[in-house]
Formats: structure tokens, sequence, C-alpha cells
């Protein structure tokens, strides 16, 4: 079979193709509340679980919704997050809704400065982990792959038509 394509028409998939894999790599950005879907941000949520059915990655985001009048946010090292300590914290939040990127692989610890909170369990800890050494479902690993291998192809059967404009045998 013999198919005939303009080179723009080839520039066009190319386009396509690039803007489809750029597309799967952004949505790959995840945003969690914290403790949600049972919970918030309280002193009912059990967060060493809540944690543990997700799997966070840089440029993950976490949101702390609570009321400012019973809560705060504060992260601390792990010194102070054993300790239940916000002496020498990191930042403290408390809008009610802090959004947290998660910017680089590593551990972060967040507990509620209020007396008590944390020692009654309200402190998370929050492991990032790169994309690539992640158990992510294979779906996703899988359709990535895909759009990747796709490209490729495509971008080789493009470099041919440009090569070889007049005709192209496809199979
Ligand atoms: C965070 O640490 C600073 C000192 O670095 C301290 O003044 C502040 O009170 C702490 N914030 C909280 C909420 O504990
Ligand atoms: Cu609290």
């Amino acid at each position: 079979m013999v198919v005939r394509v303009p080179m723009a028409m080839a520039a066009a998939v190319l386009l396509v193709v690039a803007a489809v894999v750029v597309v799967v790599e952004v949505a790959a950005a995840a945003t969690y509340t914290v403790g949600a879907p049972a919970g918030l941000w309280d002193m009912q949520t059990d967060y060493a679980d809540w944690v543990k059915s997700k799997t966070f990655h840089p440029g993950d985001s976490i949101t702390f919704t609570y009321s400012p009048e019973l809560h705060d946010v504060v992260e601390v090292i792990k010194a102070g997050y054993d300790a239940c300590s916000s002496a020498n914290n990191i930042s403290a939040f408390r809008s009610g809704n802090d959004v947290v990127t998660l910017t680089a692989v590593g551990t972060r610890y967040f507990l509620c400065g209020l007396t008590g909170h944390c020692g009654n369990g309200m402190k998370i800890r929050v492991d990032v982990v790169a994309a690539k050494a992640s158990s992510a479902p294979a779906s996703s690993s899988a359709s990535r792959a895909a759009a990747a291998g796709f490209a490729i192809m495509t971008t080789v059967a493009a470099s041919l038509l440009l090569l070889q404009p007049a005709a192209v045998v496809v199979s």
C-alpha cells in the first residue's frame, strides 16, 4: 500500500504527538486533600494509614483543609515530628486551606502545633519518591510508555517522509 503524505501534514502529526506527550506528563502531577475522603486535617484521621495507599511524586501537592480556629499546620524536621515540637519549624500555615507542593524527592513532616494535638496523632509524614522508581499504577506507566513509543515511531515515519516526500510504502 502506497500513501502520499504532504510534509505539512507530517509536521502537524509531529506537533500533535508532542502535545499529547506533554499533556500526559502534566496530568501526572496529583493534588491530595490530607485525610480525604474519610477525614480532613483533624484529630480523628490516622495519617499513617492515609498515606499508605498513596505514592507521592515531585510536583504533587497536598492541601490541609481545617478550621483555623481549631488547628494549624507546622512543617518540621524529623526531630520535631518525633518529639511533637514545632519550636524549630521550617514553616507554619494557618489559612485553613494550605497547599504544600512536594517539590523534591525526600520526606516531609507536618504536625498541628496546638497543644496536645500532635500527641493525639495529628501529624503526618509524607515520603516523596521519584516517578520512575515508584510503584505507579501499571496503566499509567503503560500509557506513558505507549505515548513515548508512538512519538518515536511517528518521528521515524515523518523523517522517512521528509527524505522521500513522493511516496512511502506503509505495509
Ligand atoms: C516556628 O518557629 C519560629 C522560630 O523559628 C517560632 O517563632 C514560631 O512560633 C514557630 N511557629 C509555630 C507555629 O510553632
Ligand atoms: Cu490541631
